[in-house]
């Protein structure tokens, strides 16, 4: 049986991942970090099958372990603080976890693989806001990265980590630069369940309007059940490299909140939507659309979700789930 180690496990994508690898038929083991984490229940209720573990990226001592507990031969580093606006005001904490969490990671996984390397594939969740301040559209693996925040100058970080571990030591080191993704499981601090949450509540009667920031950004927003499996692709290749994971698709917020109210029959949603400055960023990334060939045609991945269905897939759920 293939055994995968997974950190992020509370997270939209390791929900997914584990459902993905349980269905493969894998052992998994999830880490979890801090005493009595609200979270336990949550893993333990969605996917009954994964096996927790204790553990924190920044406690090199705590990955190492929880390597010789699961004895993996895939490992995933999905973990992260990962809400950008949240960056800014703990630029350190975020740079301890998201940056040098992975550097912990790494180093724990090879010396867990000793004198074989490539003993065990690594995953390292790479992020389209590396591209920041966008130096080519679309973005593709060889665009320059110019990150706008400290999560993203975290992630570029954790991103040529993984690239020097990989050319350093020979390990299978993959990294997927995911653009934004989404579902019914994406935590209510990022917009588009903001969004959901909110125009399904608006259709109920049980709020008049929502608090926005910046209608103008750009996503290529894709459906995270989908991008969990072009994790897994990446690592089932014989040689480890990097893949841009996107649609090929941007969408503006304004956007967003034309699908998502027209959703609940609302064509005019200017009375419901209020501008906001304190949801405005010091700096924006104010354009996202990603160049997936590598991975098509490589991975033989392709995105079966599209923006509208997205959004749709959301409010639906955010009705029923309001329901009174
Ligand atoms: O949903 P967001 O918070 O996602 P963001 O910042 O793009 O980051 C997400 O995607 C990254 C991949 O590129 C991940 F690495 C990261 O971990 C995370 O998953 O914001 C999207 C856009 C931004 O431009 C923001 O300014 O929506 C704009 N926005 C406008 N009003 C808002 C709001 N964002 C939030 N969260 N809340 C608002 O009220």
């Amino acid at each position: 049986m293939t055994r995968a180690l997974v950190t992020g496990i509370t997270g939209q994508d390791g929900l997914y991942l584990a459902e993905l690898l349980l269905s493969k038929g894998y052992e998994v083991f999830g880490l979890v970090r801090g005493q009595n984490n609200p979270k336990y229940d949550l893993v333990r209720q969605q996917v009954p099958g994964v096996q927790l573990l204790t553990g924190d990226l920044t406690d090199l001592s705590s990955l190492m372990r929880a390597l010789e507990t699961s004895e993996p031969t895939e490992v995933y580093n999905l973990g992260a603080i990962s809400f950008v606006a949240y960056s800014w005001e703990n630029a350190h904490v975020t740079t301890e976890v998201t940056a040098k969490g992975v550097l912990n990671i790494l180093e724990a996984t090879r010396l867990f693989c000793g004198p074989t390397p490539d003993a065990v594939r690594f995953y390292q969740a790479s992020s389209s806001e590396m591209f920041g301040k966008v130096q080519q559209v679309p973005q593709s693996e060889q665009t320059l990265l110019w990150p706008r925040s400290p999560y993203g100058v975290a992630k570029v970080f954790g991103h040529y980590m993984t690239i020097n571990y990989r050319e350093s030591y020979g390990m299978h080191a993959s990294s997927g630069i995911l653009f934004n993704h989404e579902s019914p499981r994406r935590g209510p601090e990022f917009v588009t369940r903001k969004v959901s949450m909110a125009v399904a509540r608006i259709a109920l009667g049980l709020q008049e309007t929502v608090s926005m920031g910046n209608l103008d950004a750009r996503r290529d927003w894709g459906f995270a059940g989908d991008y969990v499996d072009a994790m897994h692709r990446m690592l089932q290749q014989p040689v480890a490299d990097d893949y841009v994971v996107s649609t090929g698709r941007t969408h503006s917020i304004r956007e967003l909140l034309d699908v998502a109210f027209a959703r609940v029959g609302i064509d005019d949603w200017g009375r419901h939507v209020e501008l906001d400055k304190r949801f405005l960023r010091p700096a924006e990334v104010d354009l996202l659309i990603g160049d997936s060939a590598k991975a098509r045609s490589v991975l033989d991945w392709q995105p079966t979700v599209s923006f509208e269905q997205l959004v749709h897939m959301m409010v639906d759920a955010d009705l029923a789930a309001a329901r009174p």
